[in-house]
């Protein structure tokens, strides 16, 4: 069993509640004292003084945070330290809203090099193993996370980057990579040019894939083509990046959630309330290790579980979440039956024949909508095969278009768009 930082990893359930109490009181205090956006929040929420807040009791006082919370503070509105102090900044923009900033100090950064290694111990690698990264290098926060813990783990790194997918592989080949890491589509892309190539990568041993929704059916998919093991990372803007917030270990059941640097909930969306655990909600986060900018109960919009708070086969002891189900604005309903479009991607991937590239495109006439599925694979496979099995798994009939290996667009940049809509009228 190998953890980058045992100590911390392994802690035991008191020791992870005493600590998350102390270091949530500090948060809050720092918060409150370094920017006035949080203190007039707080003041409003009744929050008459920052002693009042004691431990996790007293969290579900505090109000929620949302990613307007960052849009209308646009650029460093929610920063907690001078500006002098700032080291590196990333920046997510989404599909709509202006742009949600995370500046770092170095101590953040060193916080996300710590989090990011410890994804990569738990993986396997061990030190000198050669990782290659192919998210970009950029304000998209993918590249340089997964760059700042290889060198924490003290791995060889291949900063490729996005695209040149060619170049991927034949780097991938000539320098014997061991992890590939990336978003969970290009996994796909990257076996695909392997075979239009005729290049076998025998020392790739472990992927680590997140940014995307990311069935377990995908997984399977890309650990079958790509011949690895493959986990699931997790991470965002706004709590510092990828890995902040954890990945599965080998025993694949569920996410560990770095509870010394983050402390979690799950609530109804439509309430606000805490759930508890086991039942499906949305992930709010708090982060307890953040200078530049601390997260204090934000709404992830990520729909997830706590699967367990038990220590797990691998020796670690940090909460597990189930993988992420769809985000809160994901939920797609067509004639009358809600759905996330993983549960869709889960049900394509168990027909024997259907490749891992396909589009769910909402269809939109005279406000009616209808759902159609664009999925390549092979001759065997047919549009009512397509419907069939969506009909038994999903309760509905979706249309089902089959098309031939390489005909869908491919993206070699970015998160895939897997969801289009097409709005007649
Ligand atoms: O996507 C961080 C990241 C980079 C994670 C590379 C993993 C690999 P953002 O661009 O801010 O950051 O997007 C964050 O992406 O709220 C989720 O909705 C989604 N997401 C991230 N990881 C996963 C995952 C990066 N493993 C948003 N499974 C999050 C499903 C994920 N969704």
């Amino acid at each position: 069993m190998r953890f980058f930082n045992s100590t911390a990893e392994t802690m035991s359930r008191d020791e992870i509640s005493h600590y998350q109490n102390v270091r949530l009181r500090e948060t809050v205090h720092w918060a409150w004292t370094q920017n006035g956006f949080f203190r007039k929040r707080y003041t409003e929420a009744g929050l008459l003084r920052v002693h009042d807040f004691c431990d996790s009791d007293d969290i579900v006082h505090l109000p929620f945070f949302c990613k307007n919370d960052f849009r209308e503070t646009y650029p460093l509105g929610l920063c907690c330290v001078e500006r002098r102090l700032i080291r590196e900044m990333h920046m997510s923009s989404g599909s709509t809203g202006s742009a949600v900033v995370m500046p770092y100090t170095s101590s953040d950064i060193e916080q996300w090099g710590e989090c990011m290694a410890r994804c990569y111990f738990m993986a396997g690698a061990t030190e000198g193993d050669v990782v290659q990264i192919t998210p970009s290098f950029g304000l998209f926060n993918g590249g340089f996370g997964m760059y700042h813990g290889a060198q924490t783990a003290g791995l060889f790194v291949i900063p490729t980057g996005s695209g040149n997918t060619e170049r991927q592989v034949k780097l991938a080949k000539d320098f014997g990579t061991k992890i590939l890491c990336g978003v969970v589509s290009y996994a796909v892309r990257i076996f695909e040019v392997m075979l239009e190539l005729g290049i076998e990568l025998p020392e790739l041993r472990y992927g680590i894939f997140g940014a995307e929704s990311f069935s377990e059916g995908m997984r399977r998919r890309i650990e079958s083509q790509l011949g690895i093991e493959a986990f699931d990372i997790y991470g965002m803007t706004e709590t510092g990046g990828v890995g902040t917030l954890g990945m599965d270990c080998q025993a694949h059941d569920g996410i560990h959630v770095w509870e010394d640097h983050y402390y979690i909930e799950i609530i109804d969306p439509a309430t606000g309330k805490n759930l508890p655990d086991g039942e499906q909600g949305e992930l709010v986060v708090t982060s307890l290790s953040r200078q530049a900018i601390p997260v204090i109960r934000f709404k992830t919009g990520d729909l997830t579980k706590i699967i367990s708070r038990e220590k797990c086969t691998c020796g670690r002891t940090h909460v597990r979440l189930a993988k992420i189900a769809g985000r809160t604005d994901d939920m797609l309903i067509i004639k009358g039956v809600n759905f996330f479009p993983q549960q869709v991607e889960d049900a394509l991937m168990e027909i024997p024949g259907v490749l891992p590239q396909y589009q769910i495109v909402i269809e939109e006439n005279d406000g009616v909508r209808d759902i159609r599925v664009n999925v390549e694979a092979e001759e065997s496979v047919t549009g009512y095969m397509i419907e069939k099995h969506l009909k038994e798994r999903l309760g509905f009939s979706p249309k089902g278009d089959v098309f031939k290996p390489g005909e869908l667009p491919r993206q070699d940049i970015g998160k895939a768009q897997r969801v289009i809509y097409d709005k007649k009228k």
